[in-house]
């Protein structure tokens, strides 16, 4: 079923998994404004029944980053509202509460690296490549990589990637982080996001939810407070129906079948 769709992204809801699809392959799915809203607008209210989304981009690109054609008309004062908006909708994505799969390929660079960055779990073909060109260009990155890309680098390696343009390619960044899996070819990437979609979808649903809210909010506490949150999340989780329904389903060598 297609739930939605405008000129840059489409959205068909698959039963509970959201298919988002970039579609600008003409300008390699760079990220404009109104690609931005549309993920915005999606993220802020997914349809009800979905528990999983797989973001990919049509063409041979996951995205080229920010459309450069609009960024040359902003001031001091836009460009600080547009990286603000991108860090807002990032987040959204990151932290909406929704497991986001990205499928990667080709170009993932400068905002689509960011974009990827955001998303939960990363699976590229061997077509991919990243990089971090904003030096080339004269800017400095705004979509949320300084945290992002800097915690899964570091920001040493960060650093030696922006100065020099480098590319990653594919194998670099699943060594590197920058992906979780590798695939040989564009099928089998689609064929992993369908196959691991099914299986995150169906775990217990709160036990989803705290992972993705909590994990890299703990990450940034102190040791103390995140060990307090870490127990609040099992508190949560522990006392649920659906923590029974999975201790006993391994009990009794079946199959959960969470709420
Ligand atoms: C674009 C963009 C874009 C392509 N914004 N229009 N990102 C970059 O610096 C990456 C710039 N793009 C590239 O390096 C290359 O386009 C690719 C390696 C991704 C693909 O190369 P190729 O040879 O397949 O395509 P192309 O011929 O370079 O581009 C095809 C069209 O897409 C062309 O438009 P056309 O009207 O002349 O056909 C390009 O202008 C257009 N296009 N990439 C706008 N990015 C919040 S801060 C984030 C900061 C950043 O993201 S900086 C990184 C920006």
């Amino acid at each position: 079923m297609t739930n939605g769709a405008n000129d840059v992204l489409d959205v068909t809801i698959d039963g509970t998994v959201a298919r988002l699809t970039i579609t600008r392959p003409d300008k390699r799915n760079a990220v404009s404004d109104t690609l931005m809203d549309a993920l915005g607008a999606f993220f802020a209210n997914p349809p009800e029944d979905v528990r999983i989304v797989i973001l990919s981009g049509e063409g041979e690109h996951f995205s080229a980053g920010l459309d450069l054609s609009e960024h040359v008309a902003r001031d001091a004062a836009q460009t600080m509202r547009h990286s603000r908006n991108w860090h807002r909708i990032m987040d959204m994505i990151q932290f909406g509460g929704l497991p986001v799969i990205s499928v990667l390929k080709g170009a993932v660079i400068g905002g689509g690296l960011e974009l990827a960055a955001a998303t939960h779990i990363r699976i590229a073909d061997p077509s991919t490549f990243y990089q971090l060109p904003e030096g080339r260009r004269g800017i400095f990155v705004g979509g949320g990589a300084s945290v992002r890309i800097g915690k899964i680098l570091g920001a040493d390696r960060m650093i030696e990637m922006m100065l020099t343009g480098r590319k990653y390619t594919a194998e670099d960044g699943l060594r590197l982080g920058l992906s979780h899996y590798v695939c040989d070819s564009a099928a089998e990437a689609e064929a992993k996001a369908n196959e691991l979609a099914a299986k995150v979808a169906d775990n217990a649903q709160l036990s989803n939810y705290i992972m993705i809210q909590a994990l890299a909010r703990i990450e940034d506490m102190a040791k103390a407070d995140g060990l307090f949150t870490e127990s609040l999340c099992a508190a949560l989780t522990q006392t649920s129906d659906d923590a029974q329904e999975g201790l006993n389903a391994f009990l009794e060598k079946r199959a959960p079948n969470f709420k």
